[in-house]
């Protein structure tokens, strides 16, 4: 049973909502992967939104770009909560989909995260899994502790290689 949710408006959506995906997949947590445009699909968006808590859902990350409706109203059939991602669109850089998801009218909260921020929504909602999951909250503080790793290295590199050499190297990548 799928405990998250991913939904997005389009399938240009992907190869930012993937990233999305990516993470529960290195967390082990199940998810349920849907295209379904508010304002294409109004009807089908409402009966996902409604059906969602009782296909065992527990959270719901909703994409979409532009006039970005998709997370508010998945929000207004539900009261799992819901995560929005605003995606970068080529007008305005994502800022219309920013602004669309993150002001979202008293009453009905959408939870946003940054444009084209797929990977924090998925951890912020495995950490919302893992108030009731202590396997969960595990695996976030090893994922913590390698991301401290990773910086520490890159650190250390820097000062072995000196500046110029580093850049060029992270160049060749
Ligand atoms: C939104 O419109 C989608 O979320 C997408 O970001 C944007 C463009 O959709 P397409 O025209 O690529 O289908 O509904």
């Amino acid at each position: 049973m799928p405990a998250v949710g991913i939904i997005m408006g389009s399938d240009s959506d992907l190869p930012v909502m993937k990233e999305a995906a990516q993470i529960l997949d290195e967390f082990g947590v199940e998810y349920d992967i849907t295209v379904c445009s508010a304002h294409r699909l109004p009807e089908e968006t409402a009966v996902y939104a409604r059906g969602a808590a009782g296909q065992g859902m527990k959270v719901i990350i909703a994409g979409a770009g532009g006039a970005a409706h998709l997370p508010g109203v998945i929000a207004a059939y539900t009261v799992l909560p819901v995560i929005g991602i605003p995606v970068k669109t080529s007008t305005l850089s994502g800022v219309d989909s920013l602004y669309s998801i993150v002001q979202m009218p008293k009453g009905i909260p959408v939870a946003t995260v940054a444009i084209n921020g797929a990977a924090n929504a998925a951890l912020l909602a495995v950490e919302i899994l893992a108030i009731n999951d202590q396997e969960l909250r595990d695996k976030l503080l090893d994922y913590r502790l390698r991301t401290a790793a990773e910086v520490r290295q890159k650190d250390q590199r820097l000062k072995e290689m000196g500046l110029k050499k580093y850049l060029q190297h992270k160049g060749e990548q």
